[in-house]
């Protein structure tokens, strides 16, 4: 029934959802700013520099920066985070995943990724899993981020399928919305509470691939 998939990176194949939380509180402190795992929920599936701007919030509201601070200060939490990737391997792929990829594979259904991450080829590669992938969506190629559908209608556009052949794989509230936006079946990984607006959700990866089976 479905011809293509669009996953999304961060929560649904690898979980550098803790990396980046590492790396805005290591920049946070430098800038008198707490934050906790809570507000890193709210930091899922969004770009650095908006994320940033949420961070930025928390702190001295007194505290103007400009354009060209803030780009340093992203670009420093950025480097920091590169270095926590260098630990990635490909044991850090979530469960089932692989073998999603390779049921996809072999039903000639065809997979894109839908990341907000500038570093998506690059955890890719160090995942080993860029093969399964036809194509790997530029975040900066499209106007508007999650939960704008933008992302999710250039995969369908760049694999050359309609979204309504395609489902979309979220682990954000943001992306859940995204995918419904595009046109396309959401499945939501997570918990009912938080993804309610998914078509489908379940619990974690290790029954992503039966589940999908099932929608075929
Ligand atoms: P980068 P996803 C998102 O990945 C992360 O969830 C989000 O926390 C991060 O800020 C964003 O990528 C941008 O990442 O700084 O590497 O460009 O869930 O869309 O795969
Ligand atoms: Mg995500």
């Amino acid at each position: 029934k479905f011809k293509g998939i669009i996953f999304d990176l961060d929560g649904v194949i690898t979980d550098t959802a803790e990396y980046h939380y590492i790396a805005w509180k290591h920049l946070a402190k430098k800038l008198d700013i707490e934050i906790d795992r809570e507000f890193n929920e709210t930091l899922k599936g969004i770009s650095r520099s908006e994320s940033l701007e949420k961070i930025l919030i928390n702190g001295d509201k007194e505290k103007k920066y400009t354009e060209k601070e803030k780009e340093e200060l992203a670009d420093s939490k950025n480097d920091y985070y590169l270095t926590l990737l260098e630990k990635l391997t490909p044991n850090d792929v979530m469960e089932n995943i692989v073998e999603t990829l390779k049921y996809l594979k072999e039903n000639n259904i065809k997979v894109a990724l839908a990341s907000a991450s500038k570093n998506a080829p690059l955890i890719l590669d160090k995942l080993e899993l860029r093969d399964y992938f036809e194509v790997i969506v530029d975040p900066s190629s499209v106007k508007q981020g999650k939960p704008a559908p933008d992302i999710f209608l250039e995969g369908a556009r760049l694999i050359g399928l309609n979204p309504n052949d395609c489902i979309g794989v979220e682990d954000s509230e943001a992306g859940v919305i995204a995918i419904n936006d595009s046109n396309m079946l959401s499945i939501g990984i997570g918990s009912e509470e938080n993804l309610n607006h998914a078509d489908v959700v379940i619990p974690s990866t290790k029954i992503l691939k039966g589940t999908i089976e099932n929608l075929m």
